[in-house]
């Protein structure tokens, strides 16, 4: 069997205001040519499938259009697996999934029983070829009871030992449907695995409400022949195992993250063998970050101005001296197809201070973080799945969208 594993699309994603609605057309056009090209029979997405919680309608627009183009008749897809992660809203995920089980599309937006996350996928003859666990990103409310008291580093071990007891009764009930055949478990995650680098763009340690904390790599038991994992932003594998792979997002989240390549990941089982290679995903709009004294940044500006292609860029002083002006000169060495996203002048910030990386920019924050913020503020005491709490952020998803909407339209002409 043919798959291929991807996470982190997060489609409705914007670059400091820019909207990426044509580099995610782009990217889900070529998906779908790889599909066909390669022949592939189950895709696989682990999580994060939209940048926020209630996405405009016209990124739901290319989601819908996907995945009724990749399951078309005549198309070589014949599964889909979908699961959610900690920037997709399990309701909204899951509000489609009778219907798009109909297309062999299967959603895990909300945890559930290991006998529902669990499922047999059959090739065109009928006979069962794979056993999916698919594990959606797990909050804590899925994994422990909370009680008043609880320090955090009980809180800690009762998330570490709810991870290890899901994945572990989903593993028992893949073993049962395998029954004995030679033919693998893939199971899915959306988390953070010990050891695993991130990126700086991947928004990971922005995660404190609702998020866990990192996850050591046996709680995927050894039955699990391939893990499909999302969360980090980096393609990876786990403590050297072939069988533990994030594949990264697709698209560049930020700067930081275009400064290396993106793929997904071809896997091609053979009994129980999960092999996979990478396929690297081309870049749909070129980024790059300008940076360096006034000199080295007019330099470069000017040859960026004399491309043929676009460029979104970020520019970033780091030079001696002061440059009260920096935005009044970029701006005149900027032109043809390149365009400036974000100046930041490292040089402001008073003696013998770095720039301080690791910094929350407001501009990096999506609004629903600068919402969870406001609101641990507001209510330090409150749990996190407090119920009231639930009831503002579904309000605020609810305006969130509609302003989403408002900005798609008047960008849409
Ligand atoms: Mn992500």
């Amino acid at each position: 069997m043919k798959i291929l594993h991807t996470s982190d699309w997060h489609l409705g994603h914007s670059l400091y205001g820019r909207r990426r609605h044509e580099e995610f057309r782009r990217f889900l056009s070529w998906l779908l040519g790889l599909i066909q090209s390669e022949g592939i029979e189950a895709l696989v997405i682990a999580g994060d499938v939209f940048d926020s919680a209630v996405p405009g309608t016209q990124t739901q627009a290319l989601y819908y259009d996907f995945l009724r183009e990749a399951t078309a008749e005549g198309s070589s897809c014949r599964h889909v697996v979908i699961i959610a992660g900690n920037h997709d809203s399990p309701a909204f995920l899951d509000a489609p999934a009778g219907l798009l089980s109909s297309m062999h599309i299967h959603v895990t937006g909300r945890a559930r029983t290991p006998e529902e996350e669990t499922f047999v996928l059959h090739g065109a003859d009928g006979e069962p070829e794979l056993v999916v666990c698919a594990v959606p990103f797990l909050r804590d409310r899925d994994l422990y009871r909370a009680k008043d008291g609880d320090n955090m580093d009980a809180r800690d071990h009762l998330m570490a030992e709810g991870m290890k007891d899901h994945y572990r009764l989903a593993a028992e009930e893949a073993e049962k449907l395998r029954a004995g055949r030679e033919i693998p478990i893939l199971a899915t995650g959306h988390l953070f695995a010990a050891g695993g680098s991130t990126s700086g763009d991947d928004g990971v340690r922005d995660l404190c409400v609702g998020s866990l904390g990192q996850v050591e790599a046996d709680v995927f038991p050894p039955c699990f022949d391939y893990v499909a994992l999302g969360h980090l932003h980096a393609a990876q594998k786990v403590h050297g195992e072939d069988r533990l792979r994030y594949t990264g997002s697709p698209l560049p989240m930020g700067f930081d993250e275009a400064r290396r390549g993106h793929e997904v990941r071809l896997l091609t089982t053979e009994g129980r063998r999960v092999e996979s290679r990478s396929v690297e995903v081309p870049a749909f709009q070129r980024l790059e970050r300008v940076e360096g004294d006034m000199d080295a940044i007019e330099r470069r500006l000017d040859e960026l101005s004399a491309a043929e292609e676009s460029v979104w860029a970020e520019v970033l002083h780091t030079g001696q001296d002061m440059v009260p002006d920096l935005r009044r000169r970029v701006e005149e060495h900027v032109s043809g197809k390149l365009e400036i996203l974000r100046i930041r002048n490292a040089r402001l910030l008073p003696e013998g201070m770095d720039a301080d990386p690791e910094q929350d920019d407001l501009e990096d924050l999506g609004v629903e973080e600068v919402f969870e913020r406001r609101l641990r503020d507001a209510f330090p005491d409150r749990p996190a799945d407090d119920k009231e709490l639930e009831e503002l952020r579904s309000a605020f998803r609810e305006a969130a969208a509609a302003v989403r909407d408002a900005g798609e339209e008047s960008c849409a002409s």
